[in-house]
């Protein structure tokens, strides 16, 4: 409901660590400046304007790519223990393939890494988050095979690149969002619909890729660099509408089919899809007349390369569904929601935020953190993302009881269920692209205006008090002792 509840004055263990993040295509902008290639985002928008709020772009964005010491100021200022960002594919490798590397944009990442080291920032680098370079997307994208191959050799150029100075790699942010909304649905970049089929070869390229990184990272850097790897997976918590095992079930199968398609063959013991994707999508497909299963069938030996390729669990999550057991979906065009077969809503006494898709529901990120660890065998997680949208406004006090609240329940599951979570990361850093939605939804604890050639910051109510968190690991004003 709308009650707010008072937030733990517990605090955060030593060594829990607090960071923010951001994504290339989100703040960089300079989507041309000195020799970066164009990607799958500087074509949808430049191509499709029509399917972004204001026809908006990244062209520019918060223009990281000459302000980024500022951005070191502010994360100093904010006094995180790390910063999340991800490099732009696109700006190092500007046709995807290795033929050619563009030293200015290596400069720039070399920059931004060595002023936060300065800094006593850490580097958390994301490989991958959604900017696949267009000429890849020109040979099919991730529904591809091949660009296995492709992507193992852009990590091992970023490995070999700034691993001296990098010690925790995520490889892909949120393979969901990628396949299922950019192959499957349509939703966003490349904007190819082809669901019941796209985001399923999709996701097993991309397993398959991710774990090809991490042997190489394994093999030829880690004896030297010593990092970690990882996967950065995100969910919602599905919530069953009812006490009934129909309802359950159906909760159930949506968490495996959302987190556990991405998650089971990296981070479960058996590795694999998850079974119940499996049956399903083998039954229906044989009832829809085709020959095969439409998911991807991973060999023995796809399985055993696959599972346990990372060294802890990057994790994001926003928000909560509901969800009903349905009769399954009548037989027809082949589709991933007729495949899962399930209903959800989002209870209307639940707060809003500035996202159709966000309600704030804290206590649904304690049972998520419960069912990651008992599922995937008591993991340690990262917290990669979490954060609230809003119209903008500096005194942001909801997007406080947000933090003060999501972080409550985040406590409460490491103090009292004994979850594993040693990091906490918010998104975002500042106000930024906002994928389809544009400049239109702010996610920043500093406000960026967009109207200013210069995007001047201004650190916003929120910010303040999340550098009151980290300095003092305590979500009220004192914490017991
Ligand atoms: C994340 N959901 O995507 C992305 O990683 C960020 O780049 C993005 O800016 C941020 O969320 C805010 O939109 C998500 O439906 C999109 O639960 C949707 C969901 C979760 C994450």
């Amino acid at each position: 409901g709308q009650s707010r509840s008072e937030p733990s004055n517990k605090k955060f263990p030593e060594n829990f660590r607090f960071g923010v993040a951001t994504a290339a295509y989100q703040v960089e902008g300079g989507w041309a400046d000195d020799g970066k290639g164009e990607n799958i985002w500087d074509h949808y928008t430049h191509h499709q304007p029509d399917h972004i709020a204001n026809n908006a772009t990244g062209d520019v964005a918060c223009d990281s790519y000459h302000k980024y010491m500022e951005d070191v100021e502010m994360l100093k200022n904010l006094g995180v223990n790390y910063y999340r960002f991800s490099l732009s594919w696109s700006r190092i490798l500007p046709t995807g393939y290795t033929n050619q590397i563009n030293e200015a944009g290596v400069t720039y990442y070399k920059n931004l890494i060595s002023a936060l080291k300065e800094n006593g920032i850490e580097p958390f680098v994301t490989l991958y988050h959604w900017d696949l370079p267009q000429p890849l997307q020109e040979i099919g994208g991730w529904p591809n095979p091949l660009l296995e191959d492709n992507f193992a050799e852009y990590a091992r150029t970023a490995f070999t690149l700034f691993g001296d100075d990098v010690k925790n790699w995520m490889t892909f942010n949120e393979p969901q969002q990628t396949c299922l909304f950019g192959y499957g649905l349509g939703a966003t970049a490349p904007g190819a619909s082809a669901s019941g089929i796209g985001e399923y070869k999709c996701a097993y390229t991309i397993v398959k890729a991710h774990a090809k990184a991490y042997h190489i990272y394994d093999e030829e850097f880690r004896p030297t660099q010593n990092g970690r790897v990882s996967i950065v997976v995100d969910a919602s918590w599905a919530e069953p509408g009812s006490d009934s095992d129909e309802d359950k079930e159906a909760a159930e199968r949506l968490l495996q089919f959302s987190y556990g398609f991405y998650a089971h063959p990296i981070y479960h013991p058996d590795g694999n899809f998850p079974q119940v994707m499996i049956d399903r999508i083998a039954d229906r497909s044989e009832k829809e007349g085709f020959p095969t299963s439409r998911l991807p069938e991973l060999s023995t030996e796809e399985i055993e390369y696959i599972r346990g390729t990372f060294d802890f669990l990057c994790l994001n999550s926003y928000t909560t569904n509901m969800v009903k057991w349905t009769n399954d979906y009548a037989i027809g065009a082949p589709g991933y929601y007729a495949d899962l077969s399930v209903s959800t809503y989002q209870d209307p006494s639940w707060n809003n935020s500035a996202s159709g898709w966000l309600k704030v529901v804290p206590w649904g990120m304690r049972k998520l953190l419960n069912w990651v660890d008992q599922t995937y065998n008591h993991p340690e997680i990262v917290i990669t993302e979490n954060g609230f949208s809003d119209d903008g406004r500096l005194d942001d006090l909801t997007r406080i009881n947000y933090y003060a609240e999501y972080l409550t329940s985040i406590l409460e599951a490491v103090l009292e269920d004994g979850v594993n979570v040693t990091g906490y990361t918010a998104w975002s850093l500042m106000d930024n692209f906002q994928w389809n939605f544009g400049y239109l939804e702010k996610f920043g604890i500093y406000q960026v205006d967009f109207e200013d050639p210069d995007r001047t910051r201004t650190i916003k109510s929120s910010g303040e008090y999340y550098k009151s968190v980290i300095a003092n690991k305590c979500l009220v004003d004192t914490c017991e002792e």
